[in-house]
């Protein structure tokens, strides 16, 4: 989303958890992984500090040295607040739709983070995500006053909090949000611009 929003043309390559050796070159094991010129970025959030110093003449994606500052604690909240709710609703999901060679370093490694299986990570999640919409009380009120966390246009804030919810979409078809929550409509003309790009990736279709 940050790169379509700077209008970059880009080269996609898809890639798993167990195929590490294709972003050795980044000297870390995570995706996202960006390779400009000879430059290797990791880490979304030093990804759009570097590409805001870099492409300066186009779209902001922060909307000002204000903005910028402003988005760590957004990025903080959505590491340490919005993922470990969210992981918790869907993690088993997820494993289904891993390929093989990936499921047993998925399964054990993220075991080993929960202390628990998979499956029971996600059991009681009818109850959990209660929890999880009332987490998200200060989203909604926000969204209810603008259109975006950017205010009239979408920027890096809402690609923040969007990739959360896209992951969701591609993984798992578990409801997280009722259909008449606002989040709904903002997450909607999320999957809807730069033509759709988000959308072009298949949500989960239910068990
Ligand atoms: N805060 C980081 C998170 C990166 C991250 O955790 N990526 C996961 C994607 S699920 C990953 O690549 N995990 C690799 C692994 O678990 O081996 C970012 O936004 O770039």
């Amino acid at each position: 989303m940050a790169l379509a929003h700077k209008g970059l043309a880009v080269e996609t390559i898809p890639w798993r958890f167990t195929d590490k050796g294709a972003i050795a070159f980044s000297g870390q094991g995570r995706v996202p992984v960006v390779q400009d010129g000879e430059r290797a970025l990791s880490d979304s959030l030093a990804i759009a500090y570097d590409l805001e110093a870099r492409y300066g003449d186009r779209p902001s994606l922060f909307g000002g040295v204000g903005g910028e500052a402003l988005v760590r604690f957004l990025n903080n909240w959505a590491d340490g607040v919005l993922h470990p709710a969210l992981v918790r609703l869907i993690i088993a999901d997820v494993w289904t739709i891993l390929a093989e060679q990936d499921r047993a370093y998925f399964r054990t490694s993220r075991e080993a983070r929960f202390g628990a299986a998979l499956e029971a990570v996600q059991r009681d999640r009818g109850e959990a995500v209660i929890g999880f919409r009332k987490m998200l009380e200060p989203l909604r009120a926000t969204l209810g006053a603008q259109p975006y966390l950017g205010g009239a246009a979408a920027n890096y804030a809402d690609y923040i909090v969007f990739g959360a919810f896209q992951w969701a979409r591609v993984t798992s078809s578990f409801p997280l949000l009722e259909a008449d929550d606002p989040i709904v409509v903002w997450r909607e003309r999320l999957l809807d611009a730069f033509d759709g790009l988000a959308r072009q990736v298949p949500a989960a279709s239910a068990p």
